[in-house]
């Protein structure tokens, strides 16, 4: 049911001037201007530095200055001129700093030197960087067992530095490797891995030029993957339907004006970017999809021949179950669990149907849901039935997030790692990695909840923000020993604190890393298999600061005093990890010298050529019955997004332009409908209690009612102010992903007894 009455908040074209104006406010307001501008020059061209932003893939034309506003926003991020010295942390103590918000914390600039906290005076104070890996490696040496120390990945590092992470790592004995990409794409990594035989995308950007359908589900694009809708523009004009399925109307999706053509077109209104635009309901995906193949189905049962039916019998297995299930599935089920009618689906299926060539993509909206592997099995289904893997201009496109999370993963940060990986390092490095598996993010939570884990280290992130149910999450970590934070910019992470806790600052992606003198490249893979070499510009944020392999290094050196590993050598020429790296990885021979080609090279996917590393050797229909998605009368579904203005947990400004949002985050997207039905005007305010059986109370308090366009019984909110909403337990069947797009929550007015802000925890 859509909204009438009340006025909802309008969605303007993306990108286009304001983009351009929002990017260059940015750089101003960072105070960054010179060093900005000159990083800009280099962005995501050869010998300048990967975008820090997100994974999308750059375009082959190398003269085309590419970058977006939110990269721009990331450079900025990353070359302010504000900097935190001791001074700062003289000023503040911990607790002080602890009432800070996300956004305050970030606005403070760059960490310039290593830090201990000192629980005495509840301050951190100057530590030099010997006495920092002595109190590590002192730490590590006494823990009973390796497996008491976990090391968690943001998926910024680059692969020399994940590539020497794993390796220091196993070498103690431990494959406790959680990473952001247990919250973000592992559901799709587990889907394709079992339905296809590799957990990545079997798409390039030429296949873009030549798709003739497009279809997007439960992902952003106008604010999380800019550089897309280049992409999805051209694909549009040429004629190339696009489908988008989303219980938000994103204005992304709907119009497009690239920021970089924006001059002459200033009143352009921008091109249209969806063909055919529905809103399921939140989790209605597998559904949906179930009556997208039961339309198609039902077609080449009238029509035969509408089928790649050479396809399907030389290449897959399963078929007659999935045929089975199909038929087995109700339109009554289909149509209540996604919200969508019968006739809105066939139009769907329809376009697929015409298509000889489609792509689907994905993200969020899909990976952070109870059913989210079965679901993106789905989305392999409906492309087998026309054989739309392995062929140009079709096939699997889960769009990735950080701009080095998948790279990360092919450099071995997993938790639970196949034999060949454990196999090879033992064969070079000549010790015997721990062959049991490790704790993913939800798990070393628990672990460090329930005392099993003393250290925490933390590459990159944000690990108290970005993890579900917040209160249960800052109590586990105040349980370790000792937290440790490699990073760039101050954040909550910092501030819950284990018994001992240490800051090490290192250099950013945009920076100069110089090496025994020498400026070191360092590579990344993006969201299309593509690696390629990064290299920084700008001076570096503060002449203390080291470079993410040698803190690596470092820690492992104090760490293992019997190593068998030539930290120092490996680190004083980059070019000798990706040696390393070229040896234990097959894929990566001649390492060094392919990352001399423009644009870098592309790593095999074996789908893609329609091979199938899976247990059946084929590609496989997988079926599943639709779950029971009840909702109790006053109970509504709540999504957590990101707004136009943050990365992640790192929020740039309170405005979120394409959704008629300015100064303020703690808002809740509504349907009007549901507002008349619990007696909420526009702008009220109001508690939010996650609706969950395990005893525990999870609530959040103040957020202002915001009337939209989104299906009844759905809600949306900004993440991480939600994340205290969303409990531990509630994790995704196979992938472990925890619930952030599905929490089943009520509302209450808010009245003047309540907290006006969220519980603090402080110790
Ligand atoms: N500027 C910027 N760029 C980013 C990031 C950032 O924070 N800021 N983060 C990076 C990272 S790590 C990632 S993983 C990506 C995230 O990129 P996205 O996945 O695009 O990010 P979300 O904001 O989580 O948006 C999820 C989308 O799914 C929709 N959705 C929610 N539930 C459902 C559902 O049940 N079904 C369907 N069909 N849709 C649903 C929401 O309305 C929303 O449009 O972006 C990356 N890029
Ligand atoms: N409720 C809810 N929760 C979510 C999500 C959601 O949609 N809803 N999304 C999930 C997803 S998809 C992801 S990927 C995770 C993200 O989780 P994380 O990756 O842990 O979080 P970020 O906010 O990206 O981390 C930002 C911090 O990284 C540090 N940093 C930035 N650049 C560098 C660098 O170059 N090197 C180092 N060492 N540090 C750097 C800075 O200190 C910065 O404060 O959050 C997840 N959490
Ligand atoms: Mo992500």
């Amino acid at each position: 049911m859509k909204p009438t009455s009340t006025p909802l908040h309008r969605n303007k074209p993306a990108a286009g001037f304001a983009a351009l104006a929002s990017s260059l406010r940015h750089i101003l307001q960072e105070k960054a201007l010179y060093p900005g501008v000159k990083a800009l020059l280099h962005m995501n061209k050869p010998g300048g530095f990967d975008c820090p932003g997100c994974a999308w893939p750059d375009p082959k034309n190398p003269s085309v200055t590419e970058f977006c506003e939110n990269g721009v926003k990331a450079v900025a991020a990353e070359s302010t001129t504000k900097r935190i010295t001791a001074d700062f942390f003289k000023q503040f103590t911990v607790r002080e700093l602890l009432q800070k918000d996300g956004y305050w914390l970030e606005q403070q600039g760059r960490l310039t030197e290593p830090m201990a906290y000192n629980p005495n005076t509840d301050r951190y104070e100057p530590v030099s960087w010997e006495k920092a890996f002595f109190r590590i490696g002192q730490t590590i040496q006494s823990l009973q067992d390796p497996n008491e120390a976990v090391f968690y990945t943001s998926g910024r590092t680059s692969n020399e530095a994940a590539f020497l992470y794993q390796l220091f790592g196993r070498e103690l004995g431990t494959n406790n490797f959680p990473d952001c990409s247990n919250m973000c794409h592992e559901s799709s990594g587990v889907a394709l891995g079992e339905a296809i035989g590799v957990g990545k995308g079997t798409v390039s950007l030429e296949d873009f030029e030549a798709a003739e359908a497009i279809f997007i589900f439960g992902q952003n694009p106008g604010t999380n993957h800019p550089r897309m809708l280049t992409e999805l523009e051209k694909a549009r004009k040429r004629g190339c339907e696009i489908v988008s399925f989303n219980p938000l109307k994103e204005a992304g999706l709907e119009r497009f004006i690239h920021p970089q053509k924006v001059m002459p077109t200033l009143l352009n209104k921008g091109s249209e970017i969806s063909s055919l635009y529905l809103q399921p309901l939140t989790g209605g995906d597998f559904a949906l999809l179930k009556g997208l193949i039961k339309v198609i189905l039902a077609a080449e049962a009238r029509q035969p021949g509408q089928l790649d039916w050479e396809f399907i019998r030389t290449h897959t297995t399963g078929f007659e179950q999935l045929q089975q299930d199909i038929e087995q599935t109700s339109w009554e089920a289909i149509t209540k669990q996604s919200g969508l009618s019968m006739e809105e689906i066939t139009q769907a299926a329809t376009i697929y149907l015409k298509s000889s060539k489609t792509i689907v993509c994905w993200a969020m909206g899909l990976t952070q849901q109870k059913h989210a592997v079965i679901t993106i099995q789905q989305i392999v289904n409906l492309l087998l039935l026309k054989g739309n893997i392995g062929k140009p201009g079709a096939g699997v496109c889960p769009v990735r997030g950080h701009s080095n999370v998948q790279g990360d993963r092919t450099m071995g940060i997993v938790e639970n790692p196949k034999k060949e990986l454990l196999d090879s390092l033992e064969r070079v490095f000549g010790f015997s990695p721990p062959r049991t598996p490790g704790y993913h993010t939800v798990e070393a939570i628990k672990a460090m909840q329930e005392g099993k884990v003393q250290v925490f280290i933390g590459m990159g992130g944000n690990f108290a923000s970005a993890t579900p149910d917040t209160e249960y999450t800052e109590k586990a970590l105040r349980n370790c020993r000792l937290t440790v934070q490699i990073s760039t910019k101050l954040n909550r992470s910092h501030l819950v604190t284990g018994k001992e806790a240490i800051i090490l600052p290192c250099l950013g992606r945009t920076e100069i890393d110089l090496q025994q003198g020498v400026p070191q490249k360092v590579t990344v893979e993006d969201s299309m298999s593509m690696v390629h070499s990064s290299e920084g510009k700008n001076e570096p944020a503060s002449p203390h600061l080291l470079s993410e392999p040698a803190i690596v290094a470092c820690i492992a050196i104090s760490s293992l005093p019997n190593t068998r590993i030539q930290w120092a050598e490996l680190v004083n020429n980059y070019a000798r990890i990706r040696e390393k790296i070229a040896e234990v990885f097959p894929a990566f021979a001649n390492f060094n010298e392919k990352i001399k080609q423009p644009g870098g090279f592309h790593l095999r996917n074996s789908a893609r050529e329609r091979e199938w590393h899976t247990h059946t050797g084929k590609a496989t229909f997988i079926t599943a019955p639709l779950p029971e998605l009840p909702l109790a009368p006053g109970h509504l579904r709540l999504m957590t997004i990101r707004s136009h203005d943050q990365y992640n947990t790192t929020i740039y400004g309170l405005n979120d332009r394409y959704r008629g949002i300015t100064g303020e985050r703690k808002v809740l997207f509504m349907n009007v409908a549901d507002m008349q039905q619990l007696n909420l005007a526009a702008r009220e305010l109001v508690t939010i209690t996650s609706v969950h059986t395990d005893g525990s109370l999870r609530k959040v308090y103040s957020f202002k009612v915001v009337p939209y366009d989104i299906p009844r019984g759905c809600t949306a909110a900004y993440f991480p102010e939600t994340n205290a909403l969303v409990p531990i337990d509630a994790v995704a069947d196979k992938s472990h992903t925890p619930l952030s797009k599905y929490i089943v929550v009520t509302l209450e007015k808010s009245t003047s007894k309540e907290p006006q802000i969220e519980k603090l925890s402080v110790t």
